[in-house]
């Protein structure tokens, strides 16, 4: 009998699931259950491929845009990460019966920015291009109004209409020290600017990247279980970077993980994205279990008990 080298396994907590896609999740399930299949989703519920087909395999269908979904009194609902304005208003044209599974707190940064514009502010978004939460922040206001600004250059270089009456806003799932620096160089450069108390980054990202913070630089290696097109799972594995591990990789599940790098390492931090199922971090447990002798220590950086209730409309349905 071979014997297992040894590995300690150190899991970050908080990991994986928030309120917000706990929230959409259900929406999608709680439709499913009233409304019956098919119900359809406009963009990934959230940005997990194993979350999307296991929605599909109860009837819901995934579409990117609204002019896929045919006419129909089934619902559609709108993901996670929020929809410009022109999204329900071209539901309403069509008749459509829309659930908004929108996370309540990118609601918030969509009510920040519309509140400064109405006040007279021009606004700028801290955030990525093309992302589906930046484009659904940037379509709560008449086209042009906001500035996205992704750089520190950016920031160098934009030319406002008043520098004495701005505000920002900012994508919730950025790096918390990327931002900190972006807001710090708006302030210096505009020193009237208005912006929330810090940012807008929402508890989760920020206490899984806490947890990330304080596993990475004593292990040999860490994972973050989520998908590739997760932003907040992106960010995890590059704070890990950042905070002195040297070997950090993003997988979706067990059999994406490249087991030759993982060969000689004594020590492995795992975390996982808000989108990235706790189902998912076990099967990976469970494939490094046949490999090694694993003993298991939670790390606790943050106590999380935030819930969101349903969207309005699935709430009158129950
Ligand atoms: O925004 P991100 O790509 O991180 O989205 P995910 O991976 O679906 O995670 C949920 C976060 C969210 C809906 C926006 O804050
Ligand atoms: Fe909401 Fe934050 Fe989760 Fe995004 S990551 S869905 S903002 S709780």
């Amino acid at each position: 009998m071979t014997v297992k080298p040894k590995l300690h396994v150190l899991l970050c907590a908080p990991r994986g699931f928030c309120a917000g896609v706990v929230r959409a999740i259900d929406a999608v399930e709680e439709a499913l259950r009233i409304h019956g299949a098919p119900v359809y989703v406009r963009h990934e519920i959230v940005h997990n491929k194993y979350v999307v087909e296991t929605l599909k395999s109860k009837g819901a269908i995934f579409v990117e845009e609204l002019d896929e979904v045919p006419d129909t009194t089934q619902p559609v609902i709108f993901s996670a990460h929020g929809v410009p304005k022109s999204i329900p208003a071209d539901a309403e044209a069509r008749n459509i019966f829309a659930i908004d599974a929108t996370c309540p707190l990118v609601t918030k940064v969509h009510r920040e920015a519309e509140l400064h514009h109405r006040q007279g502010r021009q606004v700028l978004l801290v955030g990525h291009a093309g992302h589906p939460e930046v484009v659904g922040t940037l379509g709560q206001l008449p086209s042009g109004s906001i500035i996205l600004v992704q750089t520190l250059d950016d920031i160098a270089t934009l030319q406002p209409l008043d520098e004495n009456n701005l505000a920002y806003v900012t994508q919730t799932t950025l790096s918390v020290d990327d931002t900190r620096c972006m807001v710090e160089a708006l302030t210096r450069r505009f020193p009237q600017i208005m912006g929330p108390h810090r940012e807008d980054i929402c508890y989760a990202t920020t206490n899984r990247q806490e947890a990330v913070k304080r596993i990475a630089p004593v292990v040999d290696a860490l994972l973050v279980v989520g998908s590739s097109n997760s932003s907040n799972s992106q960010r995890l594995k590059e704070v890990a970077e950042r905070s002195g591990c040297k070997l950090a990789r993003l997988v979706l599940r067990a059999d994406d993980v490249e087991w030759d790098l993982f060969a000689n390492i004594s020590s492995l931090g795992i975390t996982a994205g808000a989108s990235a199922p706790e189902i998912l971090v076990e099967e990976i447990m469970d494939a490094f279990a046949q490999r090694f002798e694993l003993s298991v220590e939670t790390v606790s950086t943050a106590d999380e008990g935030v819930f969101f209730p349903l969207p309005r409309e699935l709430r009158q349905a129950v």
